[in-house]
């Protein structure tokens, strides 16, 4: 009788356990996101945003679903044109300007428009854009025209030196303009030694032990089309005044950087790629060396993280994307939420997304 009774315990206990296992599977997970999407009629990611006359225009990719199968190499992010996005104030709607510059339109293109970034001199509104010349080599283009909202028309050729990804434009207060630039692993920057391309290196992690790749600067010539001088390596240090290593994947550079001014100094922010944060490093100025300071946003949900900071109206605002529309790594949506300075010119740690229970 006590054996009976101990086999239709376990019998019960056994399944019960299965019925929470498969309770578990099926209860799908809920997720609370810190922002929306703002637009969900295209996809887009690496948002670039700059306040032109009052508005916000923001500079995106136009990610799109071209059935290419994931790998390091980025061969996934096949995108073929730019559309510019505008907002009148946070929180209001986004409108969608169409097709700003098209892969078809630039002479030297062979594939994947990838990260953009925008400026303004003098009349001109400068775009400019990453993409592989018909040898599969990044380069950076730029365009012009006298609209922020495009449409856009390419130069050419790309710009004289210029090579990798991720193209970020600050202008200071004294009217100096610099780009930094980069981008390792399918942003290829670790195949460019003293301005020649090899294609002997597929990622960064052969140099564990020596300084990690820097991310690039460069002054641009008041044309804003050309590169003022040498490129320079936007160097970050650790509190001791060492480069950080290549085995740190945790706060090396990796691509996406940005930079913006907080009360007379340089903030470099960057994402650390495979380790999926956003992080931030201080100078004195924009040429660097930078003396990192921490993450300041947790991974997104989505394998990039890539960013902009503005100030409007007073306050301060991050774009990033995720990809909560799709759940498909190349095919991620721009999002805005606010981001703050502390006292001590730390930035508060920002959040992007709770699992609920
Ligand atoms: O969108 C293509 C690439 O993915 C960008 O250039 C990187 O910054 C990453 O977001």
């Amino acid at each position: 009788m006590f054996k009976l009774h101990l086999k239709l315990f376990m019998l019960a206990a056994a399944g019960l356990l299965c019925f929470i296992q498969v309770s578990a599977q099926q209860k799908p997970q809920k997720i609370k996101y810190l922002s929306e999407p703002l637009i969900k009629n295209i996809y887009t990611a690496d948002p670039s945003a700059h306040v032109f006359n009052g508005k916000i225009y923001i500079y995106p990719s136009h990610d799109i679903d071209a059935g290419i199968p994931e790998n390091d190499n980025g061969d996934h992010f096949a995108m073929r044109d730019y559309h510019i996005l505008s907002l009148d104030a946070i929180g209001g709607p986004a409108t969608d300007h169409g097709v700003a510059l098209d892969i078809k339109d630039i002479p030297w293109g062979g594939r994947q428009l990838w990260a953009p970034d925008a400026a303004y001199k003098n009349g001109t509104y400068y775009l400019y854009f990453p993409l592989k010349d018909k040898k599969d080599i990044f380069h950076i283009g730029v365009a012009t025209s006298k609209n922020p909202a495009g449409p856009f028309k390419a130069e050419p050729k790309p710009m004289e030196g210029s090579f990798s990804i991720d193209p970020a434009v600050f202008t200071d207060d004294n009217g100096s303009t610099y780009m930094y630039f980069g981008g390792i692993w399918g942003g290829q920057l670790q195949r460019w030694k003293d301005g020649k391309y090899a294609n002997d290196s597929k990622t960064d992690l052969h140099a564990d032990n020596s300084p990690s790749i820097n991310c690039k600067v460069v002054k641009l010539k008041g044309n804003m089309l050309e590169f003022d001088g040498p490129v320079r390596d936007a160097v970050v240090l650790d509190s001791a005044g060492h480069p950080l290593l290549g085995k740190d994947h945790d706060r090396r550079f990796f691509e996406g950087s940005w930079m913006h001014k907080y009360k007379g100094k340089y903030y470099f922010t960057y994402s650390t790629g495979d380790t999926h944060f956003l992080a931030y490093a201080i100078g004195k100025s924009p040429m660097g060396p930078f003396t990192y300071a921490g993450h300041f946003m947790l991974p997104v949900q989505g394998w990039t993280t890539h960013h902009s900071i503005i100030e409007f109206k007073g306050k301060w605002y991050i774009f990033y994307h995720d990809d909560e529309l799709s759940g498909k790594t190349s095919l991620r949506n721009v999002k805005v939420t606010p981001l703050y300075h502390n006292a001590d010119g730390t930035i508060k740690m920002i959040n992007t997304f709770t699992v609920l229970k």
